[in-house]
């Protein structure tokens, strides 16, 4: 009745912003994403006929703010008459500051129940579920290059690549540790609802799945990083224009994408993303990463770099 499963955030590089089904958390648009191999979190689930209410703790404190929608991930994988549980998570990266920790939270948080439960389930139902606690959470079932596709009533997920395919190398610079203002699901609606260039964003983002595809399978970084940096500015530019406004960088940000802009210019592959939040991911080939590494320290307010390479999907680690 105890389980404990791992699993990497990801790192969209053609984004999914916006969602088509709330009650369902369908994604409005497909994403392509890379699952990241040095950061991790690990959740323990446990079911527990004698606990009256679910449990939380997240790094050795309780955490009543996520207990709701962990409590509603184990209702789907479970079934609601399932018994209450005690869960611990434990994760080496700031969380809900835009580093995608839903994503590898809601994964492993899947993974872990199901087995827990003694539940067998395939891989895609397991995105399917973990993916309607947090959309992106479906993309870290699988590891390296992973595609979400819209597929009717569900999300169809695949690995395009596997992460030794195409060996990317990722500097994550972070500008501010501290939860974010507006969570991401609150300015995925305020975008749907208030952005001019909401239907535009929905419009475009088939063309933008199909250039990323062919920059990827033909290990392209030049084309790959021009479509990243251009569907990463285009889902902010969707969000300053929404009412009121969500801004989610602060200068620092600015500073690492001018620095990483500047890096390219002098030959070095590097492109940026930024997510939901004000840190900076630069994607890189593994002869830059010393060049980012040290281009990122160096820029005025980066607290912190943290470094990681490609990696698996979110597996299992132990059943007692
Ligand atoms: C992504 N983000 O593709 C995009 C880019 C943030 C910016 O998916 O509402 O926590 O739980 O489905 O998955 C973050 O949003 O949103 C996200 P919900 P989620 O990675």
């Amino acid at each position: 009745m105890q389980a404990t499963a791992r699993a990497q955030p990801n790192i969209a590089l053609v984004k999914y912003w916006g969602k088509r089904d709330t009650v369902r958390n369908l994604p409005a648009v497909g994403s392509i994403s890379i699952t990241l191999h040095d950061l991790y979190t690990q959740m323990q689930v446990e079911f527990d006929a004698s606990l009256d209410a679910d449990r939380l703790t997240v790094n050795g404190e309780q955490d009543d703010g996520m207990l709701p929608r962990i409590s509603h991930c184990l209702d789907l994988v479970a079934g609601p008459q399932r018994e209450r549980a005690s869960v611990t998570s434990t994760c080496n990266f700031p969380v809900a500051a835009g580093l995608a920790s839903s994503a590898s939270a809601f994964a492993a948080t899947a993974c872990a129940a199901a087995a827990a439960a003694g539940i067998e389930t395939s891989t895609s139902e397991l995105a399917n579920l973990a993916g309607r606690a947090s959309g992106s959470a479906a993309r870290s079932l699988y590891g390296g290059f992973a595609e979400l596709k819209n597929a009717g009533d569900a999300v169809e997920v695949e690995t395009i690549e596997d992460p030794a395919a195409w060996p990317l190398r990722v500097v994550i610079a972070i500008t501010k540790a501290g939860p974010k203002a507006v969570s991401s699901g609150e300015a995925m609606e305020r975008s749907r609802k208030t952005s001019p260039f909401y239907a535009r964003w929905v419009e475009e983002q088939p063309a933008d799945l199909d250039e990323a595809r062919a920059a990827i399978a033909s290990r392209d970084f030049e084309r790959l990083a021009a479509i990243a940096e251009h569907n990463c500015l285009k889902m902010h530019s969707v969000m300053w224009a929404s009412r009121p406004p969500i801004v989610y960088w602060n200068s620092a940000t600015l500073d690492c994408m001018s620095a990483v802009r500047e890096l390219r210019a002098r030959g070095h592959a590097v492109f940026f993303t930024i997510d939901a939040g004000p840190q900076v991911k630069a994607v890189c080939l593994p002869q830059a990463e010393a060049a980012v590494i040290e281009a990122l320290r160096g820029t005025a307010g980066v607290e912190t770099i943290m470094t990681s390479g490609l990696g698996d999907g979110a597996a299992v680690v132990s059943v007692t």
